[in-house]
């Protein structure tokens, strides 16, 4: 497949520096080569522009950075839907999870409809009236679905960028209490740990991708690292304990990959600075090759 491979250096949306960092750390760990390898054509695109943390201060305590959040994920917008028009898979690097409003209103551009799968240990799902923390890397799912800051909803001047029937939240640990009414609310599908331990990963990913794929023409991954358990993936800001282990994460890119319905895929929330040897660029490099065909022969 024609792979290409956007760079989100931001962390604009969450409280800990270092997030910023989660690029280099993935292409570090030899992203493209090892795609390169599985006979994918990859192309690296480089970095998006983003505006420097310490020129900035927070304006609004229930949308921190919003200013800055807006302009990195319309840079990233404009990026993810030329790739998009190529025909080619983005695989968009961040930063922290606030980037994938941009990126998924470049998907979102092309018109055709798509279905999500959000792997994450949060629901994401907050809006300016829910939040505890005011961080927006815990919105944007809700903004993908056409809840929270009408700004960020529009972006890319049209809304919602995916119906509530086409999305899939899998391994969810940690929610928010105003949050858990949205989820509900909306309807999507929402797979906790305790339904992972119970039906077994295999399961929960051909019914994930049942739903995502029910009159779309693909689906899009976004595939926060703290989705994993923090004994495999340590450097993320918010690492939750009694997450998706070393061989379900496998599982799911694997059943993801034989599913051929991957039309594009974030990777989030990799920082660097709070891991021990770049464990989690790691982990993120070999899901991604998992994602993408590899097998062990
Ligand atoms: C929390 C944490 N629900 C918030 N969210 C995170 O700040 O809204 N998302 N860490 O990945
Ligand atoms: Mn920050
Ligand atoms: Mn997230
Ligand atoms: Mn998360």
């Amino acid at each position: 497949a024609k792979l290409r491979i956007i760079g989100a250096p931001s962390d604009f949306g969450q409280g800990r520096r270092g997030v910023d960092m989660g690029p280099s750390a993935i292409r570090y760990a030899g992203l493209s080569e090892k795609l390169a390898r599985l006979g994918h054509d990859v192309e690296d695109l480089g970095n998006i522009v983003v505006p420097t943390p310490e020129m900035h201060t927070v304006k609004d305590e229930k949308l921190k950075y919003f200013d800055e959040v807006k302009a990195v994920c319309e840079n990233l917008y404009r990026e993810v839907s030329r790739v998009m028009e190529e025909d080619a898979i983005p695989i968009i690097l961040g930063g922290d999870h606030s980037i994938s409003i941009g990126s998924m209103a470049g998907i979102a551009a092309s018109r055709r409809p798509f279905g999500v799968i959000w792997f994450d240990a949060h629901g994401d799902m907050n809006t300016p009236e829910t939040t505890p923390s005011g961080n927006i890397h815990g919105m944007p799912l809700a903004v993908n679905l056409g809840l929270g800051h009408p700004e960020l909803i529009h972006l890319g001047g049209f809304a919602p960028k995916v119906k509530p029937e086409n999305v899939v939240l899998v391994g969810i640990r940690s929610i928010d209490e105003d949050e858990a009414k949205l989820i509900r609310q909306t309807g999507i599908r929402a797979y906790t740990m305790a339904e992972i331990d119970r039906m077994g990963m295999a399961a929960v990913m051909e019914e994930a991708i049942r739903i995502a794929s029910n009159q779309t023409e693909g689906i899009h991954l976004s595939l926060d690292l703290d989705s994993l358990d923090p004994t495999f993936a340590p450097g993320v800001g918010t690492p939750v304990n009694g997450g998706v282990t070393y061989r379900e994460g496998h599982l799911a890119m694997e059943i993801l990959a034989d599913s051929g319905k991957i039309r594009s895929v974030d990777v989030v929330e990799v920082n660097p600075i709070l891991d021990i040897h770049n464990q989690t660029g790691n982990m993120a490099v070999e899901l991604v090759e998992s994602l993408f065909g590899k097998t062990v022969m």
